[in-house]
């Protein structure tokens, strides 16, 4: 248990306690004595917060065999009263929000603000989700047919396997559990390794719930382990929708495994957003949304803002504001209110951060302020770094990959929108984009069908920090999934059609004569 008296009580109030014994059901986050131990540390100081043991392939089945069990008690329950189970969670995050998003600041590492706003975004999915639960409508179809009647229904599909990523503990989890679960689905979820206990007290909330309307804890399960428990997910015929988010990388693993069995994935992969800054941009604005965007959780959303396409006639002018307030930017320990950037995850992310500033000065790019590791007292976990401003072009290599860090690519366009539209798409991945401009005719060309190609496409706002009520995801690299809101829910369930004859003959489609 933490050093940390007040992580200690917010531990306590979310009933994450010491020596917990194992669940019945929906267990395999830990209790079992014999189990190799993972260590979690806080990257903002480097103290133990907790040992947690991680699952086998032995608890996997278990958890696969009472998340099978319970989803044929769940399914039966009518869909507004699934709703009403995910009120209740809400409810009870509303109560804990405070806790919990420090918890999240705490483990992974983003200020408390954003640990709150992370909080908020899973109250936010509950509420939608509730409203959902009486709206997973289909359509009514005429048939050809006298006397018949066609219509379609969505009903569930089984166990949603949800892989999330350190950076959203729990919020990219909510999206996709609290929907799965109006829609009759149960829910088996892996969290990141490197942050596990958010996930353990979200698992806690959730067992009360249950507990408190007589269901099966196996409608929401918990499972601690590494890539070997991804990859059994991945490749179960059991688990029909495996829902990832995490890098590249990990997607294609992912997709290949769930596509080689003919399943379905959901993959919210890596992003390489960018912002257009034309002519016409209210400069003050945008500065808002770019330092946000760039700094914000330290770099680390999938959102997060990495390259500025800045029209030349601006460029100087945008690029001094920068200048200005990136070395004054206040970094230091997340649960401190002044702080603004907080560390990175962990020391394998300070590297990738090094490593990715020095090819890209290789290569040609212009360090213009930041990438130093910070140490001296608060800083002695080595995880503090100074997110950093580079001058470059948007055909450089390291330009191209998605490095989760604070590191902003800028680059000059001149002529049309159209030039910039072009590089801001000239990547491989197509997650968030946005532009800034006050001329109607470029923000048009930016959202028209040959504009931006990314799933999330803003006009005077930034890259990141979406709202959960419209459909989260993106093109090319990003992997093409859609969660959260708008109809995203269809992916979780599977989709029926049916005719119904209520005359007394037989006529068949098309016309066909068929006389026996
Ligand atoms: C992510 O980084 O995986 O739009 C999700 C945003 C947040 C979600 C980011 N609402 O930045």
């Amino acid at each position: 248990l933490p050093l940390n008296k007040e992580i200690n009580d917010v531990l306590h109030q979310l009933g994450v306690k010491e020596h917990n014994p194992a669940y019945s059901t929906g267990l395999a986050w830990g209790g079992q004595q014999d189990r190799t131990t993972r260590s979690i540390l806080s990257p903002a100081d480097g103290h133990l917060i907790a040992t947690v043991n991680v699952a086998t392939a032995e608890d996997y089945e278990q958890v696969v065999l009472a998340a099978q069990e319970a989803f044929k008690a769940w399914r039966k329950v009518p869909a507004p009263k699934r709703g009403d189970i995910v009120r209740q969670i809400g409810d009870k995050l509303r109560q804990h929000k405070e806790a919990l998003g420090k918890l999240v600041s705490y483990e992974m590492g983003k200020i408390l603000q954003e640990g709150l706003g992370e909080v908020q975004e899973m109250i936010d999915i509950c509420d939608f989700a509730v409203g959902l639960s009486r709206q997973l409508h289909g359509f009514t179809m005429h048939s050809e047919r006298p006397q018949h009647r066609m219509y379609e229904q969505y009903h569930p599909l089984g166990i949603v396997g949800v892989i999330s990523a350190f950076n959203f503990p729990v919020a990219v989890w909510s999206w996709n559990a609290m929907l799965a679960a109006v829609c009759g689905d149960v829910i088996i979820w892996k969290p990141s390794e490197k942050t596990p206990l958010t996930g353990i007290a979200c698992q806690h909330i959730i067992r009360d719930v249950l507990a408190e309307n007589d269901l099966p804890e196996g409608v929401f399960n918990l499972i601690i382990g590494d890539a070997e428990i991804g990859s059994l997910m991945s490749h179960d015929h059991r688990v029909p929708l495996i829902s990832a988010t995490g890098s590249t990388r990990m997607g294609k693993k992912v997709g290949e495994a769930v596509g080689a069995r003919l399943g379905k994935s959901l993959l919210e992969l890596g992003g390489n957003n960018a912002i257009i800054m034309t002519e016409h941009a209210d400069i003050d604005m945008a500065i808002v949304a770019i330092v946000f965007g760039a700094v914000g959780t330290c770099g680390q959303r999938c959102t997060s803002t990495r390259r500025l396409i800045v029209h030349e006639n601006i460029y100087e002018q945008v690029k001094e504001r920068l200048l200005k307030i990136y070395p004054n930017l206040p970094i230091g320990h997340p649960l401190d209110s002044t702080t603004l950037v907080g560390p990175l995850i962990d020391k394998d992310a300070v590297a990738a951060f090094k490593n990715a500033l020095e090819k890209v000065q290789q290569e040609g790019g212009r360090l213009l302020t930041g990438g130093d590791i910070l140490s001296g007292a608060g800083y002695e976990t080595g995880t503090y770094v100074t997110p950093a401003i580079v001058e470059a072009e948007n055909g450089y290599e390291m330009v191209q990959e998605e490095t989760f860090a604070p590191i902003l690519y800028l680059i000059r366009y001149s002529g049309e929108v159209e030039n910039a539209i072009e590089i801001q798409n000239g990547v491989r991945q197509g997650l968030s984009s946005a532009i800034f401009s006050t001329n109607l005719l470029e923000t048009e060309a930016f959202l028209a069908h040959w504009g931006s190609d990314c799933g999330i496409a803003n006009v005077n706002i930034g890259t990141s920090g979406a709202e959960i009520g419209g459909a989260f995801g993106g093109e090319k690299d990003t992997g093409g999934g859609r969660e959260s809101g708008s109809d995203a829910w269809k992916v979780y369930m599977r989709r029926q059609t049916n005719t119904i004859n209520y005359g007394r003959d037989l006529p068949l489609a098309q016309g066909i004569q068929f006389n026996i």
